[in-house]
């Protein structure tokens, strides 16, 4: 089972600056030379740079402090401090950073290679060379660096797919998706099999383009609220582009489910009521009268069109990935 973090409160520290020197330049029988303390460094930045190999957040742990350096002190002979290397994090696209104080939401990784300095290093301090004047010719003293930002900011990830395969326990999601996508998740009998969402590429047409789908762990009533695997997962499917509601055919309560699920993604987020969507029986390999198929469509055509399908035994997936196209990528079909 993977260990999928999607939510972590940690601390950042920029690098302090290094502090002015206080010198005086010394040379053989020269007994008081002039002031030549060198600058400070300055301080490191804290850095977040968003990467495609980084999936997850599970590097990071919860309420550590992580520091840039420190710039380092200036020094005689107007040598200025080295200045403090930036510390550089990466995390995944789909990143939120928020202010944890204000909730702020900071920044928002959409693109590979993003970066964006979040705590600034302190300045160096100015030597004392830097306060020598025609009325001050031997300053004794310098300036402390100045402190680098200090905050604790809360990291969210949301998964960036196109298409959301959202429905109860045991529908046969993850079994979708392995089959359209080249993913591997987890399959079996049981109910919340996928604990944390799958994510799969779909290839069409010899790559003219491509798509991401997820695999949503099973919803119940009351996830909006946290029953279940709940809301936390709720808000991977927030950015969708569409829905695919799939529905286990040996079990065909189809309306109530999917007025229950719609009940969730709309108590958790209105939006998600507006996105096109598609309904999907799977499993009709069990339904053994031929009949039976055309008995469903017609009982439910009053919801609009519902697609038959198997996942596991490949029954209508190609005319499944056609139908997605039509309904989710309009703009794609030429
Ligand atoms: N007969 C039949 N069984 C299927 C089909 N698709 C999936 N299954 C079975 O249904 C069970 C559940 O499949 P999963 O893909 O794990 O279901 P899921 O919706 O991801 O379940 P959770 O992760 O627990 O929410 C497994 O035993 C699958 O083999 C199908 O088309 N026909
Ligand atoms: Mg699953």
């Amino acid at each position: 089972m993977s260990n999928f973090i999607d939510e972590i409160q940690i601390r950042i520290q920029a690098g302090h600056g290094g502090a002015g020197s206080v010198h005086f330049h010394k040379e053989k029988f020269v007994e008081f030379g002039g002031p030549d303390g060198g600058d400070g460094g300055d301080g490191g930045d804290v850095v977040f740079l968003a990467d495609t190999r980084v999936i997850t957040l599970e590097q990071y742990l919860p309420d550590r402090l992580y520091s840039a350096e420190d710039g380092q002190a200036g020094t005689g002979n107007q040598r200025h401090g080295k200045n403090g290397a930036d510390l550089i994090l990466k995390v995944p696209i789909g990143t939120q950073i928020f202010d944890f104080e204000t909730r702020e939401l900071l920044y928002d990784f959409t693109k590979d290679g993003e970066t964006v300095r979040l705590a600034q290093g302190g300045r160096g301090g100015k030597g004392n060379t830097f306060f020598k004047s025609s009325t001050h010719q031997t300053p004794r003293f310098a300036q402390p660096g100045e402190d680098g930002q200090r905050f604790s900011i809360l990291l969210q990830l949301k998964l960036i797919a196109d298409i959301g395969i959202v429905g109860l326990p045991n529908a046969g999601k993850s079994t979708l998706l392995a089959k359209i996508t080249q993913a591997h998740p987890k399959i079996a009998g049981y109910a919340f099999t996928t604990l944390s969402p799958n994510l799969g590429v779909v290839r069409r047409h010899e790559d003219l383009y491509r798509y991401t789908v997820a695999d949503i762990p099973g919803i119940i009533e009351g996830a909006s609220k946290g029953v279940g695997l709940g809301l936390s997962f709720l808000k991977h499917i927030e950015r969708v582009r569409g829905i695919l509601f799939l529905f286990d055919g040996s079990n065909l309560y189809l309306e109530e489910e999917l007025s229950m699920l719609r009940n969730e993604l709309g108590s958790y987020n209105e939006a998600l009521l507006q996105k096109p969507y598609l309904l999907v029986i799977n499993k009709i390999d069990i339904w053994d009268d031929p009949n039976f198929s055309l008995e469903v469509q017609k009982s439910y055509s009053h919801l609009g069109e519902v697609f038959l399908i198997s996942a596991d035994k490949d029954i209508n997936l190609d005319a499944l990935l056609d139908k997605m196209d039509e309904v989710f990528f309009p703009d794609q079909i030429t």
